[in-house]
């Protein structure tokens, strides 16, 4: 936004036809064929798929640019205190079925496609997947734009512009193999390069102290961040917000023009190169040391360059004279989604103390009110720990920030809680290890954020009762929970058109939408026989289109008419994808050992899994092969045919999510209970009308509370009993179920090839400790899952009984949006108000 004095030049107008309006698909054809011709990316004189996409792609984003600079000049002039969501992950997906669907224009697209020789689904697939995350944390993330979008929250997002996204997967014999995922490889239409936007970064150097007390981070190298904008409309509503993703680059003069012309061409262009490898990988590998650099170099870029685009905003919004640190707070909330970006607390502190002179209590005041910190896991692996000594080199002022945090934070305990001084040690945001010193970045968030929140009831119980229990005595008032949520939207509007016109048509309103707690009222007619025949069809045409793409995908031909059930998540042994084929394979088996007429009573079914096991997590890996080993040995078996097909969809990402969730009927959330923080397509599954077998654990409790008990299928010990029953496996009283025995004895047995699966085995025998003596307790739960499934059989078979829950899902879905979880968030933990542009 420019300052207010600022009289905008006049801008060079754009012909009048090119601007579409969403009742005229004369006028959008008008433009596309505008975009086609006067930016060709391609030949002009070719129009093909995918020459339309980006001409179509870019006369959406003609009106999104519009609304984008309203909606800030809008921001600007209220000036209102604003979310910045700072976030290492987002899982965009694809762009232009959700950007038309938000402005309603998808009708007039749709039209003015076909007047140009094109139908929308084929050019919708010409689009590349944004995956620049994971998973669930990444996605939530993208979910909650969607949300303050269109919520009209002044808001923004944060993120770093990775040239690769996640890998992409392929199945081979060999199992998962990882390919460079090159996002970019043509270019992504829905970003803005801001060749004005560009602020320095600062990596190593030394702490210079200066005559007058304070301290100076000088030397070292200098780059630069340059922000691409990614407009995010709201859904019916003309705010659009934005998604600022950062690209590191070498300053322009940094060019070393003596070396090159002296034939030193590489040595040149040294810098250029170290900004390149920043934002290169999301996640590179951190097993070396230079690994672990580059990881905490992305981290500071990201942190650095925001802290400064918020501090430039604030100061340009006032006079010079006129700028009251204080009020700080009032117009900045900083949401940390996980402890990535928490370099953002040092960074925040150093630009108020060495740039902007404050003192250090003022400084620290001003922070502690501005930055608040979501928890994601309780997994001891994923709590990010650096070494003192990478930070010290790296970010030289940032630690001596850390350590007088953790130093003021020492001397708070010791004199106002003397009963918490022994447990000090294991609270300090300094590991003082001698061998290797740590900083604790979740510490350091807790103490310094002015709230924590966990992503479900259950997880954030969690907190307060185990990991942060000695803070959660301290600060009772800081923790609070703010359970996840998914943009229906995306999730059902979009992605399940069918099933979203029939609601409509039976609440007679469309309103559910964006006041997604209105499915309720599908309740009513939870047992109508016309609802039943159309929600059955709605979904038979999703299995349709899901058997047609697994076919094109994996070569497995599915029958439609089997009940799909799926399990799509991260690969990782907490979700214990291995309970789910250890199932498969005992269920097999009954069925080799059935004889003709036995048969006959079996529900056919498919069993689907998906998800991406990180590269190097081998046991991960193993998983994903046996899955496939089994695949190839049921799938072929002229004995089952079609009562058990076994695939692996490949490469997991949100738009195949797109296609599996509305085509499921019964889904897979079986973590270890107190292991999953909260799930989220847990959430999505349900909205769409899936049946869920799950653990009582994360956001699951959750679901099954608004859905009603007889409509989840329950198995599996409680978070409260998982310690003891670890202490009773370690202690041997343990009696492996015989049915349990019996299917990995077929594995061991070589059924499904002589792939070396003994340390898949091994990890559910021995002794324990994490990743052994089944630590996730697959044997432990193993019988109740197999009870639960026959339920699940009997169920399935009486189909009244299965259509009247899959639409109770829907309708107790309502809790489950993410505009309810950032209604919270905005007025609990940010303070921010609906800012609607007129
Ligand atoms: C997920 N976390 C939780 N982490 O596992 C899931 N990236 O229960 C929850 O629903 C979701 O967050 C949203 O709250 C992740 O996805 C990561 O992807 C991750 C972990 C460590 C480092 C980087």
């Amino acid at each position: 936004p420019l300052p207010e004095t600022t009289t905008l030049p006049p801008t060079r107008s754009v012909p009048a036809i090119a601007h579409p309006t969403p009742e005229d698909a004369f006028g959008v054809a008008a433009n596309i064929k505008y975009h086609a011709q006067y930016t060709p990316h391609f030949s002009p004189f070719k129009f093909d798929p995918e020459q339309a996409f980006y001409s179509t792609a870019e006369s959406v984003r003609d009106t999104l640019i519009q609304r984008w600079n309203d909606t800030y000049a809008h921001f600007h002039k209220i000036d209102p205190k604003q979310t910045y969501y700072i976030s290492m992950e987002y899982l965009q997906g694809r762009a232009l079925t959700n950007a038309i669907g938000n402005l309603n224009l998808t009708d007039a697209y749709a039209g003015a496609l076909s007047k140009l020789g094109h139908g929308l689904e084929i050019i919708m697939e010409q689009e590349r997947d944004a995956a620049l995350g994971n998973g669930g944390l990444g996605r939530l993330a993208s979910c909650f734009l969607d949300s303050l979008a269109t919520l009209n929250l002044p808001a923004w997002g944060y993120g770093l512009r990775y040239k690769y996204g996640l890998f992409a997967q392929r199945i081979t014999k060999k199992g998962q193999e990882e390919y460079a995922e090159d996002w970019l490889e043509k270019f992504s239409p829905w970003e803005i390069v801001r060749h004005d936007v560009v602020y320095p970064i600062r990596f190593f150097g030394k702490v210079q102290a200066e005559s007058d007390g304070s301290r100076k981070w000088v030397g070292g190298e200098v780059m630069q961040a340059l922000a691409y904008d990614v407009p995010i409309p709201g859904y019916m509503t003309k705010n659009t917000i934005s998604l600022r993703i950062w690209e590191a680059k070498a300053p322009p003069q940094d060019f070393d023009l003596y070396s090159f012309n002296s034939g030193e061409h590489e040595k040149a262009a040294i810098l250029q190169s170290k900004a390149n490898q920043i934002c290169a990988v999301l996640y590179p590998g951190d097993a070396t040391e230079d690994g672990k650099l580059l990881r905490l170099k992305q981290q500071y870029l990201l942190c650095s360059a925001s802290l400064q685009d918020i501090i430039a905003r604030f100061k340009e919004r006032r006079p010079k004279h006129a700028i009251k640190w204080t009020d700080f707070p009032n117009k900045v909330a900083v949401q940390m989604n996980d402890t990535h970006p928490t370099l953002a607390i040092p960074e925040l502190m150093r630009i108020l103390m060495d740039e902007e002179g404050l003192g250090w209590d003022e400084a620290w005041a001003i922070t502690g009110s501005t930055v608040a910190y979501t928890n994601h896991t309780v997994l001891p692996e994923a709590l990010e720990k650096w070494s003192q000594v990478v930070m010290a080199k790296l970010l030289p002022r940032h630690m001596e920030i850390i350590a007088e945090i953790d130093k003021q934070f020492c001397q708070m305990v010791k004199s106002s809680r003397p009963d918490l001084v022994s447990k000090l040690e294991q609270m300090r945001v300094l590991d003082s290890n001698p061998h290797k010193p740590l900083v604790r970045m979740a510490h350091l968030c807790v103490v310094s954020s002015h709230t924590v929140n966990g992503v479900a009831e259950l997880h954030s119980d969690i907190l307060k009762r185990e990991l942060f229990s000695d803070f959660c005595s301290l600060w009772p008032n800081k923790f609070q929970n703010k359970t996840n949520g998914v943009t229906p939207r995306r999730w059902l509007c979009f992605c399940s058109p069918e099933l979203s016109a029939i609601i409509t048509k039976w609440l007679q309103t469309d309103k559910w939408v964006t006041n997604l707690d209105l499915l309720a009222g599908l309740r009513q007619f939870a047992d109508d026989e016309q609802l039943h025949k159309e929600w059955e069809a709605a979904k038979f045409a999703n299995k349709v289109r899901l058997a047609e793409y697994l076919l094109k995908v994996t070569g497995v031909k599915v029958d439609p008419t089997s009940l799909f059930d799926t399990q799509v998540k991260r690969i990782h042994e907490y979700k214990r994808q291995f309970l789910n084929i250890l199932g498969v394979i005992y269920r097999y088996k009954k069925m080799k050992e059935m004889g003709p007429e036995e048969r006959k009573g079996v529900v056919p079914r498919v069993v689907m899994f998906g998800g991406k096991a990180f590269a190097t997590y081998a046991q991960a890996k193993r998983i994903v092969k046996l899955v496939t080993d089994v695949g190839s040995v049921v799938n072929n078996d002229p004995d089952i045919g079609n009562l058990l097909k076994v695939v692996f969809v490949p490469n997991y990402n949100v738009t195949a999510a797109e296609l599996i969730i509305p085509a499921s009927e019964l889904s897979q959330h079986i973590s270890t209970a107190g292991m999953e923080a909260s799930g989220t397509s847990n959430m999505k599954f349900a909205l769409n009308g899936c049946l869920i077998i799950g653990t009582l654990d994360g956001a699951n409790v959750e679901i099954r509370e608004e859905i009603g008990n007889q409509n989840f299928f329950l198995f599996g010990v409680q978070a409260d009993d998982v310690p003891r029953c670890r202490e009773e496996r370690m202690a041997g009283h343990f009696t492996p179920d015989p049915r349990f025995e019996e299917a990995k004895q077929m594995i061991r047995s070589k059924t499904f090839g002589d792939f070396d699966y003994e340390p898949l085995l091994d990890s559910l025998e021995g002794n324990s400790g994490y990743g052994r003596g089944d630590y996730f307790l697959v044997g432990v739960d193993f019988p109740s899952y197999i009870e639960a499934q026959k339920e699940i059989d009997i169920a399935y078979k009486d189909r009244r009984r299965w259509n009247h829950s899959s639409i109770l899902s829907t309708a107790g879905s309502g809790k489950f949006s993410s505009d309810r979880t950032i209604s919270q968030y905005a007025t609990d933990i940010w303070n921010i108000q609906e800012c609607r542009v007129p």
